[in-house]
């Protein structure tokens, strides 16, 4: 017994008395550890997720055609999932979070819902569509960041002339996970708007907030993030601060009331790669889905170079070290699970 420690577990699968052994547990819905283990505690994170960009000028075509094909109404929602090549049929981006582009064509309205998995909607194309969320609508404007908190009921419209697609990033497949699924529908197709627009941006986007409010959510109140204000402060950091050798000048979107990220489970960073920008390698644990909003540059992943333009969606998996470029001055939207990962410990990050 005391030198089967010593053999490698590759010995062990072909003896046929073993064999039995396994096929007699496996009826019993037991399994050997041995035969998996490094599979299962593996020396540095295993992924399925790949790196991959979805071209703009591929995908455009792709949504028009969706939005002649079938109404927002029939629909509810008119997305386009963006699914990774390594989870093809999951609806996964990468492996714990969900994306789409999503189109809503003038005069359409898409009902008012609610459901346990939190959403957020990044602008890539087009102005004058909102979402009601709370009771506030929100006209949304390219490269707005905006929140659907857990169980927010939502609805979103067009009152413009053009097309309006942004990009959706949701936590499905760690609500999947958890077995946490809860969905319903508004009575009626749209919520009483019972806010003036703009009102969270006045309560808690100014660094302040009312005295008396209070909350028990772990999603910011304020569910709106203008990309005007954001841009504004990335041209200052621009001019005044050396960029960072991995990232440049990157801010992370926090909940004002506690400082913590501004989802509980999506980190959502903007950055600015000023021209001519050649970062160093880094990788980090969590899978990351970037937005192009402004500029053109590539990410260098796996000795492969991903050119990106505005639009373009890339995604960059766990632990693969990367380094991006850029040839104009580019501002990336960037989301991915880092929340979870801190609250549980497991995050890691690495400068090469
Ligand atoms: O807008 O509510 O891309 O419920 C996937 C599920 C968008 C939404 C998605 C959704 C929504």
């Amino acid at each position: 017994m005391e030198n089967l420690k010593m053999l490698p577990t590759s010995t062990l699968e072909n003896s046929a008395d073993r064999n039995r052994f396994y096929n007699t547990i496996d009826e019993g819905n037991c399994a050997p550890l041995w035969s998996v283990l490094h599979d299962l505690v593996s020396a540095t994170p295993k992924t399925p997720c790949l790196p991959y960009i979805w071209h703009w000028e591929k995908v455009w075509p792709w949504i028009q055609e969706a939005g002649r094909m079938i109404t927002t109404e029939k629909a509810e929602r008119r997305v386009l999932i963006l699914e990774n090549p390594g989870l093809r049929g999951l609806s996964a981006i990468t492996h714990s979070l969900y994306a789409g582009l999503q189109l809503i064509l003038p005069g359409e309205v898409a009902r008012a819902h609610r459901h346990s998995q939190s959403a957020l909607r990044f602008v890539l194309q087009g102005k004058g569509a909102y979402t009601t969320v709370g009771g506030e609508r929100v006209t949304m404007n390219v490269g707005d960041f905006i929140i659907t908190p857990s169980w927010e009921f939502h609805d979103h419209g067009n009152l413009s002339e053009e097309p309006v697609v942004w990009l959706d990033g949701l936590d499905v497949p760690i609500v999947e996970m958890f077995d946490a699924q809860f969905m319903e529908y508004n009575e009626s197709l749209q919520q009483e708007v019972t806010r003036v627009e703009g009102e969270s941006l006045a309560m808690f986007g100014n660094t302040m907030r009312p005295v008396e409010y209070s909350s028990h959510s772990h999603t910011s109140p304020l569910f709106w993030y203008p990309y005007e204000r954001t841009r504004a402060a990335l041209e200052t950091l621009k001019l005044t601060r050396e960029p960072h050798d991995a990232w440049g000048h990157k801010l992370e979107y926090l909940n004002p009331l506690n400082g913590q990220a501004a989802m509980p489970t999506i980190g959502t960073f903007m950055q600015m790669l000023p021209q001519g920008f050649r970062g160093r390698p880094y990788r980090a644990t969590d899978s990351t889905v970037y937005a192009v909003i402004e500029g053109r540059g590539s990410c260098v992943i796996n000795d492969e170079r991903l050119p990106f333009s505005p639009r373009d969606v890339f995604v960059c998996p766990s632990w693969m070290s990367y380094s991006l470029e850029a040839d104009q001055d580019t501002v990336l939207f960037s989301f991915s699970d880092r929340p979870v990962q801190k609250s549980l410990d497991l995050w890691r990050e690495e400068i090469l």
